[in-house]
């Protein structure tokens, strides 16, 4: 993928995409995904996973990604903001439903994903973990630690809270009459699932060229870990990549 600086970036109108480069962090291909499926286009911008991101921070007052900008509109760092951008800027098809039963089932189950506190979240946690206790500590993990929550308090309940949001998925599949999570369309859960189950089990490394440190962190050997991940939920995933997710990923 081709990227384009923060500094290129802010004199630039139209749509522009801000991404972890050279890896596949799961908000920001979920999101490249959302964007492909709406066939909104954009320019991607560059920002580096755990770095300091000093021009990104001045452009949108935080150093995460992925962030939406269009335009002059205030750049769109939260998950929710940024697909709900999303569905203004280009509304079929929609991410999130407009009826309020299912909208207010489809915001809830991408907190539970996506969200603070939710699975990504948790799972990062473990991953920051083992880094923790080099010595000295990366900068790079000191700073994720700081911003994601890292303590030894919240490790302790990652595993469980993973393990309760990943019964929840699994029962909440399995009662739609569809291939679905909310409906009988593709929506961000959807999205979200399929690139956040990544974080327990990688696509194969022809779909998912990954660096191998990474490719190890992402990978759960945790038996408890890997029985998170259900049958069920495997084959939406795999669904998905094979409906809706061009492969091989590019980042
Ligand atoms: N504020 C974002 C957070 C997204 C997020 O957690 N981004 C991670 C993706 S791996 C990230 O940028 N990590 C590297 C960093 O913080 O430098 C949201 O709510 O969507």
């Amino acid at each position: 993928m081709d990227y384009i600086t923060v500094e290129e970036a802010r004199d630039r109108e139209g749509l522009r995409l801000v991404l972890s480069a050279g890896v596949p962090g799961p908000w920001g291909e979920a999101t490249k995904a959302m964007m492909a499926y709406k066939g909104l286009d954009y320019a991607a911008v560059s920002q580096e996973g755990g770095g300091e991101n000093a021009a990104l921070l001045e452009w949108t007052g935080q150093t995460s990604a992925p962030v939406l900008v269009a335009d002059d509109l205030p750049p769109a760092c939260h998950w929710l903001d940024l697909i709900s951008l999303a569905d203004r800027l280009q509304p079929s098809p929609p991410l999130i439903p407009t009826a309020p039963e299912q909208r207010a089932m489809a915001t809830g189950l991408c907190a539970l994903i996506a969200g603070a506190d939710g699975f990504g979240w948790q799972r990062r946690l473990l991953m920051i973990h083992p880094m923790m206790s080099l010595d000295p500590v990366p900068d790079l993990s000191l700073r994720l630690a700081h911003k994601y929550g890292y303590s030894e308090q919240a490790v302790a309940q990652a595993v469980p809270r993973i393990q309760e949001i990943c019964a929840y998925l699994e029962q909440h599949l399995a009662a739609q009459a569809g291939d679905y999570f909310v409906g009988d369309a593709p929506g961000a859960v959807d999205f979200y699932w399929a690139n956040f189950a990544g974080m327990l089990k990688p696509l194969s490394p022809a779909d998912n060229p990954m660096p191998d440190w990474l490719r190890d962190l992402y990978t759960a050997t945790d038996p408890v870990l890997q029985a998170c991940f259900t049958p069920r939920l495997e084959a939406h995933r795999d669904m998905m990549y094979q409906r809706h997710i061009a492969l091989p990923l590019d980042f």
